[in-house]
């Protein structure tokens, strides 16, 4: 695995819940890459699932930290935002990606601020659009199909065709530079299927995992940081996807049958099966 890439990740720290950045930092540091983060805000729990959280906004640090790396030469090989604070971040992120990505850097971005079909607290149709312009700034872009459907406008449903979500992904082609990564197409009854549209042929694959019926939180950042971390180590779109979404079906399949664990998965235990699963695809 790569020794000399250097990523920063934008997003939240929740500090229980295994989400964001509790996610993406032993995540992308088990493939090999050096990643810096900047907290957009930091609660107490993630926002699905518990009630009377903290939220300190973080919105102000930005341009701070910004012009500190600055002074200090400090530039980054990816950029990948998930969570974001407030719609005035989307702006200084922005400039942070002007500023800091490197001339040939890569972003990321994970327009995380929905799932089945309702927005998390906090975030509208207002936050919706801004973060559209983020998502056109994106090499990768990787929405869950309500994510996808308050970018498009369009009305979400719990199940699309098949024929639907190639659709959707070739309408998300104006919100990437480059890949749409479009996850949730559970057409099929015993496979969970992703659409990777490729916008210079634009051509869509579908990669498929196998399902496994549980519903957890924060899986998208699960195999949003396995995408990063695949692709940053020279894995092509559809094989990063692959090795994201077999990454995340192991870490639901280690978290179910533990009634005390109702929030995040335990990603953690599959973290020693990272490099078999990077050299097998
Ligand atoms: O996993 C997405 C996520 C990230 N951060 C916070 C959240 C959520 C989803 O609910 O609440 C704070």
């Amino acid at each position: 695995m790569s020794d000399t890439i250097k990523i920063l990740t934008i997003q939240d720290i929740s500090c229980y819940g295994q989400c964001s950045i509790t996610v993406a930092l032993p995540i992308i540091s088990a493939f090999g890459i050096e990643t810096a983060v900047l907290p957009s805000a930091v609660l107490s729990t993630h926002t699905s699932g518990f009630t009377d959280y903290t939220f300190r906004d973080l919105t102000e640090d930005l341009p701070a930290i910004k012009e500190h790396w600055e002074k200090e030469d400090i530039y980054f090989d990816a950029i990948y935002t998930g969570y974001i604070g407030s719609i005035k971040q989307l702006d200084y992120i922005k400039d942070i990606i002007d500023s800091r990505l490197k001339e040939d850097g890569v972003v990321f971005v994970d327009p995380a601020m929905a799932d089945y079909g309702e927005f998390y607290y906090g975030f509208d149709q207002e936050f919706a659009d801004k973060m559209g312009e983020l998502c056109k700034l994106g090499d990768y872009v990787l929405p869950n199909t309500t994510e996808a459907c308050y970018l498009l406008h369009k009305e979400w449903k719990p199940n699309f065709t098949k024929e639907e979500m190639l659709e959707m992904a070739e309408e998300l082609s104006r919100f990437t530079k480059k890949h749409v990564i479009l996850k949730g197409d559970n057409h099929r009854e015993n496979e969970l299927g992703m659409i990777v549209f490729d916008k210079d042929d634009n051509k869509s694959e579908i990669v498929y995992n196998d399902k496994v019926d549980h519903l957890s939180h924060g899986t998208g950042d699960v195999f949003a940081s396995a995408f990063v971390g695949s692709t940053m180590n020279g894995k092509t779109p559809t094989q990063s996807a692959k090795i994201a979404g077999e990454f995340t079906k192991k870490a639901i399949e280690k978290t179910i049958g533990d009634s005390n664990h109702a929030y995040g998965v335990k990603f953690e235990q599959v973290i020693p099966e990272l490099y078999d699963l990077l050299k097998s695809i």
